[in-house]
């Protein structure tokens, strides 16, 4: 490889990578390719970076989603059209979930541009940018990176991808990379120490005052707390605020885990019909003021189909950077501002805070074939402070949202975008990104058979996950939506617990379980094993059946045209 340093001024990829670090960030996961071969060798040459070559872009995309989670943001590299548009569904998932992922790739030289010379990974004309626009929907900010503008352009970029907690493209040519930055390379600081959002100090007093105002008078007010505060970091600000305010506080169930369960202000999780208990229903849709924190999303699978309705006249919505009361919105007022002003000025209120969550009872018996309650219910016994459980889209939601997370236990989930697959790279991401306590995985069969070749990722960079692949040999939630009986719903026989060894995973515990006591004594194991765990979890497909009558129905009559 050339030198291109003239007076130690870093190269484009270099400095890039060297930026993206210093936010407190040590691993680039991607796939090599000839057009992005600078970004890859400055992934391996960068102090305090290493390079995580996953299975796919898709799962390179997902993998770091699960790391932003934890860290805040994550770096992804990809090559030139193949590689990028492999990835553009977990990056528009990060987006979904305001993670900030920068991702970065490479393209054809400017050499090759000016030539009008055809290359590989294009359609055999001379269009270079046509997969730029494409990948750039997915962020809300790019840059195409030259020496000129690198240090300026990625101030910008990374400024608005923290202030909109959202990913970033990053473009950067063959050739450009490997040419020195002009000016003065910055020093920036890590993630925790930045201000990512201002406010307009009258905007923000204002609506401060507005919301201790309506709280004041508030006689069953009640506070629902969403994911938006976790991705900005803000998560113990919030908690601060209920616990001060002594708020009985609900979560919806895209933002399991954005709350300490254990806290006696949560009440449990509001979805309209489908909130943990009628009593929760109640509290939440008998309330004089919902202060929602974070900004509920109202969509289907949020709301119980759309049955949680809390109508604007009865709410407070703290979001990113707004706020409105009724019919009043107050802008710019940072998340952060709003909610340490509230922290400092409220006022505690007295009084119980009604329901609480439960330890799911311990259903089934020793010989009894498992069942996903039977199964939930030991899970959550075995969960300890400092684990992250990463629950993908499926059946075994529907099970293991309405749990009670034990004290310090996180849960991540991706309930708005919903793409099956996403678990089994997230939680190797996650894994990766936590320095302490366990990553923890439940997936289903089908999904996890989109992205399981990410098990030989785990097993080559020593990541030790405990995994959980529910075995019901069906694409189990479809087929109660569709109704049972679908071919399309059946899936190929895998033998899932023989993966690991097939993918040379070392010092890996892995067994298949299908009674209650197969599964009690692997837990037992599991907990004094110092190493990565794969259980194949038989569950009954019979299971799948039914959904209760009501869901499907109206699920039915919003989808199906409208016969009289
Ligand atoms: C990428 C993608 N493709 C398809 C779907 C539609 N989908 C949602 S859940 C699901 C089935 C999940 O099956 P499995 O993981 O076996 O879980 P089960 O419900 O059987 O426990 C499918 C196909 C989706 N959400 N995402
Ligand atoms: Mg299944």
């Amino acid at each position: 490889m050339v030198n291109l340093r003239p007076m130690g001024q870093p190269t484009v990829a270099a400095y890039t990578l060297t930026r993206l670090a210093q936010l407190g960030l040590d691993r680039v996961f991607g796939v090599p390719g000839d057009y992005a071969f600078p970004i890859n060798d400055a992934a391996e040459t960068v102090p305090g970076l290493s390079w995580v070559g996953c299975a796919n872009e898709l799962n390179a995309a997902y993998a770091a989603d699960g790391y932003a989670r934890i860290r805040g943001a994550a770096i992804l590299s990809t090559t030139y059209g193949v590689g990028e548009l492999s990835a553009l569904n977990g990056v528009m998932g990060s987006n979904a979930h305001r993670l900030p992922v920068f991702h970065l790739t490479g393209k054809p030289s400017e050499r090759i541009q000016k030539l009008g010379l055809l290359t590989h990974h294009n359609l055999g004309d001379t269009v270079y940018e046509r997969f730029q626009p494409l990948s750039a929907a997915a962020c809300c900010v790019q840059a195409v990176l030259t020496p000129a503008n690198c240090v300026d352009e990625l101030e910008r970029v990374i400024r608005e991808a923290l202030r909109q907690s959202r990913p970033a493209y990053l473009v950067i040519s063959e050739v450009q990379a490997l040419l020195p930055v002009h000016g003065q390379p910055i020093n920036g600081l890590p993630l925790q120490a930045i201000k990512r959002q201002h406010s307009v100090a009258e905007e923000l007093d204002a609506a401060v005052a507005a919301i201790l105002e309506r709280l004041e008078r508030a006689q069953r007010p009640v506070a629902m707390v969403t994911d938006l505060v976790r991705r900005y970091g803000l998560r113990r600000q919030a908690e601060a605020f209920i616990r001060k305010a002594n708020l009985p506080t609900v979560f919806a169930p895209f933002d399991k885990g954005c709350l300490d369960e254990s806290l006696p202000q949560v009440i449990g999780l509001y979805a309209g019909h489908e909130s943990s208990s009628p009593a929760v229903r109640g509290l939440v849709e008998a309330a004089d003021l919902l202060v929602d924190i974070g900004g509920q999303v109202a969509a289907d699978l949020n709301t119980g189909g759309w049955t949680a309705r809390i109508p604007s006249s009865r709410r407070v919505t703290v979001s990113d950077d707004w706020v409105r009361l009724g019919d009043k919105v107050f802008l710019h007022t940072a998340l952060e501002d709003v909610l340490s002003a509230l922290v400092e000025q409220v006022q505690p209120r007295s009084g119980d805070h009604g329901p609480r969550l439960e330890l799911a009872p311990l259903v089934g018996r020793d010989g009894d074939a498992l069942s996903s309650a039977a199964f939930t219910a030991r899970l959550q016994r075995r969960l300890r402070a400092g684990d992250t459980l990463v629950i993908e889209t499926g059946t075994c939601g529907l099970h293991l949202l309405p749990m009670l997370l034990p004290a310090g236990v996180d849960v991540e989930l991706q309930g708005l975008w919903g793409s099956i697959g996403w678990a089994t790279p997230a939680c190797m991401g996650v894994a990766m990104a936590k320095t302490s306590g366990r990553a923890w995985l439940v997936s289903g069969d089908g999904a996890h058979q989109l992205t399981l070749n990410e098990l030989a990722v785990m097993g080559r960079y020593g990541v030790k996950p405990v995994i959980f692949v529910l075995n019901n040999g069906l694409y189990g939630i479809e087929d109660v939506l569709s109704e049972r009986g679908h071919r399309y719903d059946d899936l190929p026989p895998v033998r899932y617990h023989l993966l690991p060894e097939a993918f040379g995973c070392q010092g890996w515990l892995s067994e298949k379980v299908a009674t209650v006591q197969e599964l009690e004594a692997v837990l037992e194991r599991i907990e004094r094993h110092d190493g990565a765990a794969y259980i194949e979890v038989m569950i009954p497909n019979e299971e799948s059946q039914p959904l209760p009558a009501a869901t499907i129905d109206q699920s039915y009559k919003l989808k199906t045209p409208a016969v009289e």
